[in-house]
């Protein structure tokens, strides 16, 4: 089934392989600082002229794609479960306490099967991993430039029965395969996916589609009842309530240039307020469903490693991802060393170097009220 339209833009990939080439610790970057550093100094050296500056990219060039023939084939499956975001009761930051009422809502995850939704697919934490597959996020999509993604997607949300989606970022695809809900056209394929029926959506990995990119649920406004009110919609429907609830994943494609790793770590950074999800005491600031150490995912790596962490953001609110005791190269509009990065619904970091500071450190969300909201996990490295 064709998914592409013709034309496509070359802008993107053409810019991230100039950047690639001169920041990306590649073989080229590396020749020209050995060069410069042997290069004869006497006052008799004539500099060398100067190297011409790449021709602008033409913006409106097409896209040169070429198929691979490979189809990426996924088995998802929407769940509602209960879900304590705090499964340890305790900010071991400020050190507060929280009952697990305070801290449990009803959401809904998606994880990954085996043909037909036979089986759950086994955890699989490695570089080419899908994750925990514990629902939240949902497990990690991956393609190589050229490839198809196929995601077979079945709502099986037994608590909201709620119609859902799945809307991809970054990938091609045509209205069909894009799973976003309008009110002034309500039937439109895969936008609304009755509880109990199931929908194929179908992307194409172009070559700007190299990167990391989040997926979502961006199906049918709705509002959780508040138990006892007396109006079942107590307040104005939330768009994309099932995303506040869990339904979000990563899409990771690779292409020529993507650097080989030892750890590929997935975070998810989002949000839950009281005012949509009645249950909760206060507002949650989550990375991958939990909130606070020890209920956030704990990662790890060893001296010499090479790890990438690909980051992705969705809610209401914008993000400072901080590692402590490491920098990295920005891949954003300064080009320089950074130690934080601005991260924004829907936006997504990609951050790789090389491990080489033994310890046990913290990430977190540096906006204070979303540290305080649970934005901090830890990161163990062993020499
Ligand atoms: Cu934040």
């Amino acid at each position: 089934m064709p998914v592409e339209p013709a034309r496509a833009e070359n802008r993107e990939d053409g810019r991230r392989t100039v950047l690639r080439t001169l920041l990306g610790g590649g073989a080229l970057a590396g020749l020209a600082v050995s060069a410069q550093l042997g290069a004869p100094t006497t006052a008799q050296a004539q500099p060398a002229p100067p190297t011409p500056a790449p021709r602008p990219l033409d913006p409106f060039a097409v896209e040169d794609f070429q198929p691979s023939g490979t189809v990426r084939e996924y088995w998802l499956q929407a769940e509602s479960f209960e879900h304590n975001a705090v499964p340890n009761g305790y900010d071991g930051m400020t050190g507060m306490r929280f009952t697990a009422a305070q801290t449990t809502f009803w959401a809904i995850g998606l994880r990954a099967y085996s043909a037909d939704w036979a089986a759950p697919l086994a955890p699989d934490l490695g570089p080419q991993g899908i994750g925990p597959n514990t629902g939240i996020p949902g497990p990690v999509l991956r393609a190589q430039v050229g490839d198809t993604i196929r995601v077979h997607f079945r709502n099986n949300d037994d608590h909201y029965r709620w119609p859902h989606s799945l809307h991809p970022h970054g990938v091609g695809y045509d209205r069909d395969n894009d799973g976003g809900w309008l009110a002034d056209e309500p039937d439109r394929p895969g936008t609304a996916v009755p509880f109990g029926a199931s929908y194929t959506y179908t992307w194409c990995c172009r070559p700007s589609s190299a990167g990391t990119w989040p997926y979502h649920d961006h199906s049918v406004p709705q509002s959780i009842p508040v138990p006892g009110a007396a109006s079942s919609r107590p307040r104005p429907d939330v768009m994309e309530i099932g995303a506040e609830l869990g339904m979000f994943g990563i899409i990771a494609v690779t292409d020529q240039h993507t650097p080989p790793v030892d750890r590929e770590f997935v975070l998810f950074c989002h949000d839950a307020s009281p005012g949509d999800v009645p249950s909760l005491a206060q507002n949650l600031n989550m990375f991958n469903g939990g909130a606070f150490v020890d209920n956030t995912p704990t990662f790890t790596a060893k001296a010499g490693e090479r790890v990438r962490w690909r980051i992705a953001a969705l809610g209401n609110e914008t993000h400072v991802f901080h590692l402590h005791g490491h920098r990295w190269r920005s891949n954003q509009g300064f080009q320089g060393w950074v130690d934080s990065q601005i991260i924004a619904p829907s936006t997504t970091l990609t951050v790789e170097y090389t491990e080489d500071n033994p310890g046990d450190w913290i990430y977190h969300c540096h906006v204070t009220h979303h540290m305080m909201g649970g934005m901090v996990g830890r990161y163990r490295v062993t020499p």
